[in-house]
């Protein structure tokens, strides 16, 4: 199963490579390692409950980008259209957010994303480490209001303020690709508790005469690990 991608867009200075860094500061193992070689601008992105998913970083996703550009620029910004979530990352603490918006919004549409259903779309506020505090309060409040198909998430990429909650968004969107399982494990099994702990999200854990019934929602890519070593089967919901 290939990797899910999340590609992150922006204007010129928006904070795309910072955040590109702080979603991805866990990360310097052997196989992110051949990534980055291969194209410094993807990266694995590890979710909290250890799914995985690559991070592009659109470098010069715009300044300016005049429309009859964005025809030539299509090919280095297919990674966009094939992306499962768009960041949509914003300096909005910049006197001319509103304009910048607009503007990656076009550009967004002229490759054919449709901004207003924007489904796949987390629009990001960076740079909130900018405001005062009441400041900050008077944005949380704008960013409450908005309506649940299309939240707001305010970070710093610079202070790392924020960033958990992003991640734990994008593995909610991603979980849409996830899948079940049910299984029963010895309790003594400490090991194999803890590894689901941390390679699965644990929705069930009920103690029945010295083992734990469980139900755990995996990343796709770890289900035949997990069949394997646990006996496990598909969820009800889900066969
Ligand atoms: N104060 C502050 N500065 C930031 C933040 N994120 C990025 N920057 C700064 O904004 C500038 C542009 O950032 P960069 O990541 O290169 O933007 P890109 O062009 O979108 O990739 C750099 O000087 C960053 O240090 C943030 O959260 N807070
Ligand atoms: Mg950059």
């Amino acid at each position: 199963m290939p990797y899910r991608v999340v590609a992150l867009v922006g204007y010129t200075n928006a904070g795309k490579s910072t955040l590109f860094n702080s979603l991805t500061r866990a990360d310097v193992q052997a196989e992110d390692m051949l990534f980055a070689t291969l194209d410094p601008t993807l990266r694995a992105l590890t979710l909290p409950h250890g799914g995985k998913a690559m991070l592009s970083d659109t470098v010069g996703f715009i300044s300016n980008l005049p429309t009859q550009l964005v025809a030539a620029f299509r090919a280095t910004l297919e990674e966009v259209l094939e992306a499962d979530i768009i960041l949509h990352v914003r300096d909005i603490s910049h006197e001319d957010a509103e304009a910048q918006q607009s503007d990656v919004d076009n550009v967004l549409r002229q490759l054919g994303i449709d901004v207003e259903a924007g489904a796949q779309i987390l629009e990001v506020w960076n740079k909130i480490d900018r405001f005062a505090p009441e400041e900050r309060d008077n944005l949380a409040n704008i960013a409450a209001r908005r309506p649940e198909e299309s939240p707001v998430f305010m970070v710093s990429a610079v202070t790392g303020e924020g960033v958990d909650g992003l991640l734990a968004a994008i593995e909610q969107r991603l979980a849409a690709t996830r899948i079940t399982l049910d299984l029963s494990i010895d309790a003594a099994d400490g090991a194999g508790i803890s590894w689901l702990h941390r390679n699965a999200e644990v929705l069930v854990k009920e103690l029945h005469d010295g083992h734990f019934d469980m139900t755990v929602r995996v990343d796709e890519t770890k289900r035949d690990v997990v069949i394997d070593r646990f006996k496990a089967v598909l969820h009800a919901a889900e066969q």
